[in-house]
């Protein structure tokens, strides 16, 4: 069985930059439906429902495939979810500001620097359409920006993802309603470099 994690904070403690009413509704109904959801296309198929969610959504040509897509929606969103709280903190405890250590040096030798990356980022969160996610996925050691539809995850494509970003409307629209630049805008500022950077650590 999949369980939903608790965030690892407060759920106002992203205020101002995304609000406690946002959190809440994201976490305790989005990201536990995709819970429910996964583990309801799985029942009884306990190999499927004891593999870590990350390695279930590597090998999706292992799901019968009656199941497949649900998997894919569910296990993504599961995944995906997962990692999103991870690389958020609150302002207080660090979140915002620029990486430090190797991250640093390869976002500076891939985009030129903080800033550059920061445009290159934020293009790829406006031109994504509909709804999806954002991505910093390293490839060997190799920093590339990319973006998915749905809840498909870079995972599913064999490259590892150190940050996510999600485009939903549903992380943003109680708050920023349209203005999906002010929410990503904001976001920048409860990002989690140092989690960031334990990622791109460890999957050179
Ligand atoms: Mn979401």
């Amino acid at each position: 069985m999949f369980t939903l994690p608790d965030l690892p904070y407060d759920y106002a403690a992203l205020e101002p930059y995304i609000d406690e009413r946002t959190m809440r509704i994201h976490h305790d109904k989005h990201h536990a439906a995709y819970v429910k959801n996964l583990n309801d296309a799985l029942v009884g198929n306990g190999k499927l429902l004891s593999m870590p969610v990350e390695e279930l959504i590597k090998n999706l040509a292992v799901v019968p495939e009656a199941a497949r897509t649900k998997v894919r929606n569910n296990g993504g969103g599961h995944a995906n979810h997962s990692l999103f709280w991870q690389v958020m903190i609150s302002p207080k405890n660090g979140g915002g500001g620029q990486p430090g250590g190797a991250l640093k040096k390869a976002i500076d030798a891939t985009f030129g620097g903080f800033v550059p990356f920061q445009e290159k980022f934020t293009a790829a969160g406006m031109g994504r359409f509909g709804s999806g996610w954002v991505w910093l996925i390293s490839d060997g050691g190799k920093l590339v920006i990319t973006d998915t539809p749905n809840q498909d995850s870079p995972l599913m494509d064999g490259k590892m993802p150190i940050l996510g970003f999600d485009v939903w409307e549903h992380a943003y629209y109680l708050k920023y309603q349209n203005m999906r630049a002010d929410y990503i805008k904001a976001w920048w500022n409860v990002i989690n470099w140092a989690e960031v950077g334990r990622r791109f650590d460890g999957a050179k």
